[in-house]
C-alpha cells in the first residue's frame, strides 16, 4: 500500500507555523467560548479560503487500489485540524503532546490531570483557557444536564440485558427531540449561521451524557437512585458521582484523565468520521453522534475496551494469577491460533505503543503499582509485541489505548466491563461535537466519495 503523505511528513511543524501563527496560545481572558469562536470563525475562513485558492487544485498524494479495497487506510481524504495523529508519536490535540496537555490545561483544586473542559476548549479554539473559564464551562454543562423525562422512560424501559452501547445511542438519537440546530434549519436558518446552533446542540449533548451514563449504570447494574449533578463540581466528578464513585478522589483524577486521552484521535478512526459523516448531511449533533457511538459499539474500535478485560479475565480464569510468561505465551498463541485477534494491540495508523496506553500506565504505576490485573498488563506488554511479530501479520504490534483503561477501572470497582465503551462514548462526544461545530462553521459539504466496482478498476488497468 502507498505509504501515505500523513504518515512521512511529521505534523508538528505544520502545526507549529500554521496554527500558532492564527492563534495565540493562551485564551483572553473575560471571553466566553462562544464568543472565542465567533472571533475566530472569520479568522478561519478566511484562511481555509487562502489555502484553497493557493493549493486547492494540487494533487495530494497518490491513491492506489489496494486501498479502494483496503478500508482507505493513509487516503489523504479529511479536514479536521482539532487533533492530528503521527503513526510513530501518538496523538496531538491542536499541536499538544499529551504530557503537554496534562502540564498546561486547568486541574481542579488539588487535583493533578487536565480538566476536558480544558481540553474541549483546546480543542475548539486551539487555546489554552483560563482556571475560570473551565469553571464556566462545568457551571454549564451542569445547568444543561437533565435529560427529557421521555428518555429516562425510554432507558428506563430497556432490558438490562440490551448492551449499554445499545442503550446510550438510543437515548443520543432521542435528544434530536429537542435539537436547536434541527428546529432552526426548519425555520430557514442561514448556512452562514449553522455553527450557533450546532454550538448549542453540542453543548447540551455533552452536558446531559452524564445523566445518561450513569442512568444506563444504575439500570443494567443495579446500583440504586440516581444522584443529582451538582453544579460546584467539575464534569469529571460529577460523571463519577453518578456512577458511584464521587467520594474517590482517585477515581474523579483517572475519569479526568480519561476523557482527555479518550476524546478525539485524529478524524478518520471509525467514531469521528462516522459522526462528520452524518453531521454532513445536516442531520443534527445528537443524531450524528448517536452514529458515532454505533460505530464505536464495534470490537475492532471502541468495544475493544470491553473485550481486553474479557480477554484478561479469562486468561485469568484459564491459567490463574502470576502465571509464568510460558503460560502467558501459550495463552496468546492459542488466541491466534483460534482465528480471533489479541484486543487491546495493534492500530490502524499507529505504530509505536499508544501515548494513551503510556499516560494511563503511569496513572496506573502511581496510584495502583501493585494491582495484580496492572501487572497482568505489563507482563502481557512484554510479551505480546513479539508474538504479534513473530505471527508476522499485524502491522503495529503495540498496545493501544484499550489494553490498559479496563484495568483501571475494575481497580476502583467499576467491574462491569460491558459498561466500559459508554465511558469511550462520552469522552469521545467532545470530539465529535468540536469538529461537528466546525463543520458547520466552514460550511463543510455533504461527504459523497466515489465507490467503483471490480469490473471498472480492471478495465481501467486493461491496455496499461
Ligand atoms: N491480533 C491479531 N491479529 C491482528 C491484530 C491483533 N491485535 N492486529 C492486526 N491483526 C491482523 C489483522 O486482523 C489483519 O489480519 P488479516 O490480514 O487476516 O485480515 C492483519 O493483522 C493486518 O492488519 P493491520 O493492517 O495491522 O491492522 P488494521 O489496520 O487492519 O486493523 C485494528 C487495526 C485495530 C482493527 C487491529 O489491529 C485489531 O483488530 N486490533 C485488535 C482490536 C483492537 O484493539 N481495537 C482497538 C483499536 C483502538 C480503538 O479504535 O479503540
Amino acid at each position: 500500500m502507498a505509504t501515505s503523505i500523513l504518515r512521512t511528513s511529521r505534523t508538528k511543524p505544520v502545526w507549529s507555523s500554521l496554527a500558532r501563527a492564527r492563534f495565540s496560545s493562551t485564551a483572553p481572558k473575560n471571553t466566553t467560548l462562544k464568543e472565542r469562536l465567533a472571533e475566530l470563525i472569520p479568522l478561519e475562513l478566511e484562511n481555509v479560503k487562502r489555502v484553497r485558492a493557493e493549493h486547492g487544485k494540487k494533487a495530494f498524494g497518490p491513491v492506489i487500489v489496494d486501498q479502494l479495497y483496503g478500508g482507505m487506510r493513509g487516503l489523504p481524504a479529511l479536514i479536521w485540524d482539532g487533533s492530528v495523529l503521527d503513526a510513530d508519536e501518538g496523538i496531538r490535540f491542536r499541536g499538544k503532546t499529551i504530557p503537554e496537555c496534562q502540564e498546561l490545561l486547568p486541574r481542579a483544586p488539588g487535583g493533578a490531570e487536565p480538566l476536558p473542559e480544558g481540553l474541549f476548549w483546546l480543542l475548539l479554539t486551539g487555546e489554552i483557557p483560563t482556571q475560570e473559564q473551565v469553571t464556566e464551562l462545568s457551571k454549564d454543562w451542569a445547568a444543561r444536564s437533565a435529560i427529557p423525562e421521555f428518555v429516562e422512560e425510554i432507558l428506563d424501559r430497556c432490558p438490562p440485558t440490551l448492551h449499554p452501547m445499545s442503550q446510550f445511542s438510543l437515548a443520543v438519537t432521542a435528544l434530536n427531540h429537542n435539537s436547536a440546530f434541527a428546529k432552526a434549519y426548519q425555520d430557514g436558518v442561514s448556512k452562514k449561521e449553522y455553527w450557533g446552533p450546532t454550538f448549542e446542540d453540542s453543548m447540551d449533548l455533552i452536558a446531559k451524557l452524564p445523566n445518561i451514563a450513569g442512568r444506563i449504570y444504575r439500570n443494567v447494574f443495579g446500583q440504586g437512585k440516581l444522584p443529582a449533578i451538582d453544579p460546584g463540581k467539575d464534569y469529571s466528578h460529577n460523571l463519577s458521582t453518578l456512577l458511584g464513585f464521587g467520594d474517590n478522589a482517585a477515581f474523579v483524577e483517572l475519569m479526568r484523565l480519561y476523557i482527555t486521552i479518550h476524546s478525539d484521535h485524529e478524524g478518520g478512526n471509525v467514531s469521528a468520521h462516522t459522526g462528520k459523516l452524518v453531521g454532513s448531511a445536516l442531520s443534527d449533533p445528537f443524531l450524528a453522534f448517536a452514529a458515532s457511538l454505533n460505530g464505536l459499539a464495534g470490537p475492532l474500535h471502541g468495544l475493544a475496551n470491553q473485550e481486553v478485560l474479557l480477554w484478561l479475565s479469562k486468561m485469568q480464569a484459564k491459567i490463574g494469577e502470576n502465571a509464568s510468561d510460558e503460560a502467558v505465551k501459550e495463552y496468546v498463541w492459542a488466541t491466534l491460533k483460534g482465528g480471533q485477534v489479541v484486543p487491546g494491540y495493534g492500530h490502524a495508523v499507529l505504530r509505536k505503543t499508544d501515548p494513551r496506553y503510556i499516560a494511563q500506565r503511569e496513572f496506573a504505576l502511581k496510584h495502583l503499582p501493585d494491582d495484580p490485573m496492572f501487572k497482568l498488563v505489563g507482563q502481557i506488554y512484554n510479551i505480546v509485541p513479539d508474538i504479534l511479530l513473530e505471527a508476522g501479520k499485524a502491522k503495529n504490534p503495540w498496545p493501544n489505548v484499550d489494553a490498559h483503561s479496563g484495568v483501571l477501572l475494575t481497580h476502583y470497582g467499576l467491574t462491569q466491563m460491558q459498561f466500559y465503551t459508554v465511558l469511550f462514548g462520552v469522552s469521545r462526544a467532545f470530539g465529535v461535537a468540536a469538529q461537528l461545530i466546525w463543520d458547520r462553521a466552514l460550511g463543510a459539504p455533504l461527504e459523497r466519495p466515489k465507490s467503483y466496482s471490480t469490473a471498472a478498476i480492471e478495465a481501467m488497468f486493461k491496455n496499461k
